[in-house]
């Protein structure tokens, strides 16, 4: 996987730490570099119980996201589909078939939600939250979004940068990252035209053909593996390119807003009342984090019981 990039400019894996070792979790998220915390997931009932026999069995009326994957089981996010999620498991349990039918769609479910906080977006999968606990470490005020991902492996989610803080936990399967510190966006070929989505690369970091893209080279890149049950951290910004391994794979990603991007979240006002005297107009704005305390102060309560 990704050899094509140059060996020489491959830094030392990531450090892996224990989800109780809160002092070093503390020093490398405030020196914003990606590591491993090895045990984040061991002990969610979700590692136990996931599987598409459950899956089907909760899956209700709920309506996932997922993308079709090209030839190469490329993931492009041109274009985010719906599906019911029963559909979606029928159509996994065909796909991890040894032969699986012809013409089959090659699905992946992407970015669904089953927890969304601060205004955050509609929720898809709230009936799997009670199968997780909420890592402690991450800052509970700007948690954004928990999401699943799941797929019949063997995916690969180009080069990319979020704008939130992520962790990136697998549940089921193992995935395999190349990151690269945002200092270095200058030479990864970052989309700019209009209509472009301009958080992603134009580099297929997978092709086995890099010569159309040498600065990539210039880049040190980390290259690493997380396995069941581990969490990678990746501070806001760095670059990531995803490989699934082959069979079931189940992953969760928590996105928790920059403190930025949590200020502005927070600060956005949303009604206002304004009053005229003397021909001249007075307002006062509400920020929305009145209006969302009370929409979501019961919902972190019993997030922040479960931990
Ligand atoms: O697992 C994947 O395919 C992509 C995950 C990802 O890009 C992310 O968590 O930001």
């Amino acid at each position: 996987m990704f050899h094509n990039l140059k060996k020489s400019n491959c830094l030392r894996d990531l450090y892996r730490v224990g989800s109780r070792d809160s002092l070093a979790i503390e020093k490398m998220m405030s020196a914003k570099i990606p590591f491993i915390i090895s045990d984040i997931a061991t002990h969610w009932p979700a590692s136990k119980l996931w599987d598409l026999d459950y899956f089907e069995k909760i899956s209700g009326q709920s309506i996932v996201h997922c993308v079709d994957l090209d030839d190469k089981n490329l993931t492009s996010y041109k274009a985010i589909d719906k599906i019911s999620f029963y559909d979606f498991i029928q159509n996994l349990k065909l796909s991890l078939k040894r032969s699986p039918p012809q013409g089959l769609k090659k699905l992946y479910m992407v970015i669904s939600r089953i927890s969304a906080h601060l205004n955050g977006p509609q929720v898809q999968l709230p009936q799997l939250l009670k199968d997780l606990k909420l890592p402690g470490f991450m800052n509970l005020k700007r948690l954004w979004t928990i999401n699943l991902w799941l797929g019949a492996g063997g995916t690969k989610s180009n080069l990319h940068f979020d704008p939130d803080n992520n962790l990136l936990v697998c549940i089921k399967g193992t995935k395999d990252l190349v990151l690269i510190s945002p200092k270095k966006t200058k030479w990864l070929y970052r989309k700019n035209k209009k209509n472009e989505n301009t958080l992603i690369s134009n580099v297929n970091i997978f092709d086995g053909n890099l010569e159309k893209w040498p600065n990539i080279h210039n880049a040190q890149y980390f290259q690493t593996r997380i396995e069941e049950g581990e969490g990678l951290y990746i501070p806001s910004g760095w670059w990531h390119a995803v490989a699934s391994s082959k069979g079931l794979n189940i992953a969760l990603n928590f996105w928790c807003l920059s403190p930025r991007a949590a200020l502005l979240n927070f600060t956005n006002p949303v009604c206002s009342i304004q009053w005229n005297v003397k021909n001249k107009w007075f307002s006062i704005l509400f920020p929305s984090c009145i209006s969302s305390f009370f929409s979501t102060s019961l919902d972190k309560f019993s997030l922040r019981n479960k931990s």
